[in-house]
């Protein structure tokens, strides 16, 4: 991070944060809501971070259908309107490439990436790399993630990359099914060490001050290293300090009787106010 200029929100603007909407062609409703949420939003001096698993899986940007072109156009609109959409790759959607990118008006943003909020420097993340105790993930991550194996994925037809997609994803839920919570979750040691700068694939990121990531599904504000998520997150307001951990919530507005929220977003001021907002399923 030395020498390079981080991300500043504009003074009469504003940063909204979400991330693990997964959407696919199964989830209508959350894609509405998405739409709606990216509208809503949208206007000059936004800059609207998407921080990871937008999509439920991603085959390649030679693939499309209905659900990628909506997203794509929610997309462009918000740009239309003055936003800037940044995109960060997560462990579902990370084969989306520069030319979908590109064409959608999504700037692609390496994880991690860092903010100047207030004179606290913000990291921020996916998430997914802080789960250090998932030990056969974290392998499958460093190879998945090399030009290399990426363009020998790329390189196999599209009906071939489906298939093995669909065979990835369903170990994934079965490795989940089997593995503890706890095992899913950061690790305390992982969020120590990035806040110190030493980031779990061992390179050194340089310091921060506040930590905000998705992946993990368990929505929450930690003011500090040991302060649990809680049963049942709510809607917050709050200010930026030092050793601060968002977590973001996930998104599911298809299967609300699941969720005791259905989604939701940050939004941060350039003066270090920040606010959670849970969209609450209906009682
Ligand atoms: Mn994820």
């Amino acid at each position: 991070m030395s020498g390079k200029t981080l991300i500043e929100i504009p003074q009469h603007g504003a940063a909204f944060f979400a991330s693990d909407l997964h959407l696919s062609e199964h989830t209508p409703k959350t894609l509405d809501a998405f739409e709606n949420w990216l509208a809503s939003v949208a206007q000059d001096g936004a800059l609207v971070f998407l921080l990871g698993d937008l999509f439920e899986v991603w085959y390649g940007d030679d693939y499309g259908d209905r659900t990628i072109e909506r997203v794509a156009q929610a997309v462009q609109s918000a740009q239309s309107a003055g936003a800037r959409v940044f995109f960060m790759h997560g462990n579902r959607d990370f084969l989306l490439g520069e030319s979908f990118a590109e064409s959608a008006g999504l700037e692609l943003l390496p994880d991690p990436e860092f903010l100047m909020v207030n004179h606290h420097v913000v990291l921020i993340t996916h998430g997914d790399q802080l789960c250090t105790d998932d030990r056969a993930y974290q392998q499958f991550r460093i190879q998945s993630r090399s030009e290399q194996w990426q363009a020998k994925l790329l390189a196999l037809p599209l009906e071939q990359r489906i298939e093995m997609a669909k065979s990835i994803r369903s170990e994934s839920k079965m490795h989940k099914a089997n593995s503890a919570l706890n095992i899913m979750d950061a690790n305390r040691q992982a969020v120590a060490d990035s806040f110190q700068g030493k980031w779990p694939d061992g390179y050194y990121v340089g310091k921060s001050d506040v930590i905000l990531h998705g992946h993990t599904h368990r929505c929450a504000i930690h003011p500090t290293l040991d302060s649990k998520a809680p049963e049942k997150p709510e809607s917050t307001q709050a200010f930026l300090q030092k050793g601060l951990r968002i977590v973001l919530p996930d998104w599911d507005f298809d299967q609300p009787e699941k969720n005791r929220h259905t989604g939701g977003f940050v939004k941060m001021l350039s003066n270090g106010d920040f606010s959670l907002t849970l969209f609450n399923r209906a009682a």
